[in-house]
């Protein structure tokens, strides 16, 4: 194992036992040592977040044990956007980005808005539970260039639909991209439903995000 596995697996065990000492800990030790915080957050925060996710699905864990690991794991979150820079990079348009209504989910979506945040793309996150006409309005009002929406549940991901819907209907497709997320969406659902990517996680979006600057 090297380093950076260790590393990486004491950050994921942090979130399994919802220890927010420990992870804040960590990042700071990580810090310390110059680690890549993203990295580590994509790669190490993140594994254990998945593995509770599994654990509950597979009926390990209850609902109380999931939300104390989600709010170490919304702390770590915030903890390393807040220490992000919004150094001199090229910057990349604006997003409107937000968890489709009747849907709470959020840890993933803050994920994806510290990364693009990082990586040169004005973020507006909207928060949680937002209709889809919501997403249109913002976008309109801040003159977007991307929409991105995040559905974890299988009966809220339609809300990301609806948003496609509108973005046709008021005559948006042509200026604005949408993107779509969230453990159950896939790509052939963005194809279904029209939407212009679909990002199996941050990393990805991002990626996605650079290729149409190139
Ligand atoms: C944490 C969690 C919760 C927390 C949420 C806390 C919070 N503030 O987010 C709490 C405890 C509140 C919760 C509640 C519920 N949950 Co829950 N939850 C999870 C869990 C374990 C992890 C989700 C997560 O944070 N993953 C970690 C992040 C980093 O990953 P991610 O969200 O997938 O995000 C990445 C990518 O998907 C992508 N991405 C995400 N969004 C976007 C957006 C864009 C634009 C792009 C480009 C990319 C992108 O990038 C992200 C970062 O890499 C999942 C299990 C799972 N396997 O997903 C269940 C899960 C989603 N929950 C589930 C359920 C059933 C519920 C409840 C209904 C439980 C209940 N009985 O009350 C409620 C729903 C409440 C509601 N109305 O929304 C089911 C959903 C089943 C289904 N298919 O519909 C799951 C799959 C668990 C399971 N196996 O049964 N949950």
């Amino acid at each position: 194992m090297t380093d950076k596995d260790i590393l990486f697996k004491q950050a994921a065990d942090a979130i399994i036992e919802s220890d927010e000492d420990a992870a804040l800990a960590i990042l700071r030790e990580a810090e310390a040592d110059g680690a890549d915080l993203i990295d580590l957050l994509s790669n190490g925060f993140s594994a254990g977040m998945r593995e509770v996710g599994d654990r509950f699905g597979m009926g390990e864990l209850f609902l109380p044990e999931l939300i104390f690991a989600s709010e170490v794991m919304k702390a770590v979150t915030n903890e390393i956007e807040s220490k992000m820079e919004d150094g001199a990079i090229q910057k990349k348009g604006v997003m409107v980005l937000g968890t489709v209504a009747g849907d709470v989910h959020d840890i993933g979506k803050g994920i994806v808005a510290s990364l693009l945040k990082t990586s040169g793309v004005e973020v507006y996150d909207i928060g949680r539970e937002v209709p889809a006409e919501e997403f249109i309005k913002k976008a309109k009002e801040l003159n977007a260039d991307f929409i991105g929406s995040s559905a974890l549940l299988t009966t809220t991901m339609t809300e990301q639909e609806t948003i496609e819907k509108l973005v046709v209907k008021e005559g948006m497709k042509d200026k604005v991209k949408t993107l779509v997320g969230g453990a159950p969406v896939t790509q052939r659902w963005a194809d279904k439903i029209g939407a212009d990517a679909y990002c199996e996680d941050a990393a990805v979006t991002v990626r996605y995000i650079n290729s149409l600057f190139e």
